[in-house]
């Protein structure tokens, strides 16, 4: 063969080694993919042009190709034993202190890792080249998956750096990245296919895939953890040796830390407990070996587990109980969450007793039945959730159905499923217990009733406390009772008792934005009570006639209709009038003179005559919509002193600028 193409290979070769290893290893990208691509396609042709190429180690091989109807046994030279495991700190202790009466040395260290989740392999470098790599199979007998694990990302083909052995066995864990199994969990299930349960089980089911290319497109990952059978001189220290091999290029977890004394083992566990969601794979524990090698002869092995290794586990995420029941809670804005009653189970740490369901999807995603035995997951600090259920071992003489409520849990209001939202909803805002809380700071908040001095915290209280279970309530309060109240004293009283006095004197569009009513907020009531003008002819009106007032939709016509036929709103719409509320009678402009209806307005700036406020309810009331920045969309900004970039951007696209004098001219004129 021509010796400048023999020379070029070698050279792009070369060049895609560093590239890998600079992207998987060093995890610092060098050149962009573009190049990398361009690179690789480059050796590509040569080696299909050259006879003996492609060689078994080129960087061409790492894409897959061989395609196998089994895979052969290997025998393991060494054997590749297990890891024992202890519960608790105190037996943690207990190994490391077994292990220093075996020194002489003060003080031993220890090699810590984290406990990947994976498995086990055995990949053997001959002369600096990857030759086979197994799986660990029994620890005397594993399966020949050289083929898959040369696609393996993060691994090299050829080993680099100085003194390499002549031969090397090394040992680690294969895993897949989390991100990477989630993504092709997504592709299976989109393509019809089985989705893997864990990323655990997508790694072995890759490696164990006839065909390479398929493992080739898997987003496997390789850690080392120990080396096997070697020629030639390694460091006399495990987290050395580890070291050594990264020195050659071999991929090995950045957590790996040498460690003295008890209590820095076991801050290592907890930190990084903390720091396990956010790593890229899974691992359950962590592994702590003795240091030194030659202690690590010393102490030998039992059974079929070294004396000088152990793995803490974290506690077990997941665990099976049996869904007793299921019951419906009210959450403080009306969101009704199914909830699993389970039979306590310990996991994640902590007793479980409830879980999660989300809601009827969701349900229905897991196909759960009362009495079913299932797969509770507690990560980290979350909720615990049902991961699946295990369909093999239903009874159908003990399971039944889970059945949606009608009507609410708590207040028995009508339940409603909006059209597109998964939650149901209980319509009794204003008088269900489970929402009590929130309607009623609703209710007295600044852009509603604005009851001044009734804030949020008095509002808990006073629920507490069983003085009121609705607004309406709030008016029958007295100063006895309200000084009753924990900090509050007579003359904080008597002005809360003023104040509510004085929010009785409203507008009915403020009156309507308070009850609370779901998606109506403030520009919707402005429009609705400037359309209806009467609270009469909001009640009575029908999901069409809704409709018609500027910005209502279905969606919203029918939370307002649906309101309205609750008797228990009514009740308190009722009361609260008997109470004393009132406002101004509206002046009606037809709908057909609202010259703003559809105009998008932006005010900026501070103003002399009205206040910013005054001026949005004035815009809203005459049909306009008023934003918060300025786009495209927008159709006049009013600016008035001191205004800044909304004014700078108005003017640079063009829109009509209105100061505050023409605003009130104009206002006077419609
Ligand atoms: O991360 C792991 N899963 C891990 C597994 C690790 N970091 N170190 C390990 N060390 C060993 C010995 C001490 C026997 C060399 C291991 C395993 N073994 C192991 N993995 C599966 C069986 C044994």
């Amino acid at each position: 063969m021509n010796n400048e193409i023999q020379a070029s290979i070698t050279q792009l070769s070369e060049q895609l080694e560093n590239y890998n290893y600079q992207y998987y290893v060093l995890d610092e990208p060098s050149v962009p993919d573009a190049e990398y691509d361009r690179v690789f396609q480059q050796l590509l042709k040569l080696e299909e042009v050259s006879p003996g190429h492609p060689l078994a180690n080129s960087p061409t091989q790492k894409v897959g190709g061989l395609a196998l109807s089994k895979f052969e046994q290997v025998t393991h030279q060494k054997p590749m034993l297990s890891l024992d495991n202890v519960f608790e700190a105190q037996a943690l202790k207990d190994f490391m202190k077994r292990a220093q009466d075996k020194s002489s040395t003060a003080n031993i260290a220890f090699c810590i890792e984290p406990k990947l989740d994976g498995l086990a392999a055995s990949i053997i470098y001959e002369n600096g080249l990857l030759i086979q790599a197994a799986t660990r199979g029994d620890g005397q007998t594993g399966e020949n998956v050289t083929e898959n694990v040369k696609t393996i990302k993060n691994l090299p083909l050829k080993l680099r750096g100085e003194n390499i052995p002549p031969l090397l066995e090394v040992r680690g864990e294969v895993f897949m990245l989390k991100a990477g199994f989630d993504k092709l969990n997504k592709k299976l299930s989109d393509a019809g296919e089985k989705p893997f349960v864990n990323p655990r089980n997508a790694a072995a089911g890759s490696l164990r895939q006839l065909d390479s290319k398929v493992a080739a497109s898997r987003p496997l990952g390789f850690y080392c953890y120990a080396v096997g059978v070697f020629e030639g001189e390694l460091a006399n220290s495990q987290f050395e040796r580890i070291e050594q091999l990264k020195g050659w290029g071999l991929p090995v977890s950045e957590e790996v830390k040498q460690v003295t004394g008890e209590q820095a083992c076991l801050d290592y566990y907890q930190a990084i407990g903390e720091k396990r969601p956010d790593l890229a794979y899974e691992i359950d524990g962590v592994v702590y070996k003795v240091d030194n090698i030659a202690l690590q002869e010393t102490l030998g092995f039992v059974a079929r587990a070294p004396r000088w290794a152990t793995a803490f586990k974290f506690p077990a995420e997941e665990a099976v109980t049996i869904i007793e029941n299921v019951e419906f809670q009210v959450g403080r804005t009306g969101a009704i969450t199914p909830v699993a009653k389970l039979k306590p189970v310990f996991v994640g740490g902590v007793t479980v007793s409830n879980a999660t369901l989300h809601n009827k999807d969701e349900i229905k995603r897991l196909g759960i039945l009362i009495g079913d035995e299932v797969v509770v997951r507690r990560a980290g600090d979350v909720i615990p959730q049902v991961a699946r259920v295990l369909l093999d071992k239903r009874d159908l003489q003990k399971t039944q159905p889970i059945v949606f409520p009608d009507v609410c849990p708590v207040c028995e209001s009508r339940v409603e499923r909006i059209e597109g939202e998964a939650t149901i909803r209980c319509t009794g805002g204003l008088y269900c217990g489970a929402q009590r809380k929130e309607a009623i700071k609703h209710f007295a908040s600044r852009k509603a009733l604005d009851i001044d001095g009734l804030g949020n915290k008095l509002v808990e209280l006073l629920v507490e406390h069983n003085l009121i279970a609705s607004p309406a309530q709030l008016f029958d309060l007295t100063t006895e009772q309200l000084s009753s109240l924990p900090r509050m004293g007579a003359v904080s009283a008597k002005k809360l008792i003023n104040s509510l006095q004085i929010s009785k004197k409203t507008t009915l569009a403020r009156f309507l934005y308070s009850l609370g009513i779901r998606e109506v907020g403030e520009a919707t009531a402005n429009n609705l009570a400037n359309h209806y003008q009467t609270i009469e002819a909001v009640k009575v009106a029908s999901v069409e006639n809704l409709q018609a007032v500027s910005d209502v939709g279905e969606i919203v016509a029918k939370h307002i209709y649906y309101f309205f036929r609750q008797e228990h709103n009514i009740e308190v719409v009722n009361q609260l009038l008997e109470a004393g509320i009132h406002w101004p009678e509206i002046k009606k402009v037809a709908e057909s003179e609202l010259s703003l209806t559809g105009q998008i307005f932006v005010i900026t700036g501070s103003f002399n005559v009205m206040s910013r406020s005054d001026i949005k309810t004035a815009l809203q009331d005459l049909g306009a919509k008023v934003a918060g920045s300025v786009s495209k969309k927008t159709t006049t900004v009013i600016a008035g002193e001191a205004a800044g970039s909304k004014l700078t951007k108005a003017q640079e696209l063009g829109i009509e600028i209105m100061d505050e004098e023409t605003l009130l001219n104009l206002l006077n004129k419609i």
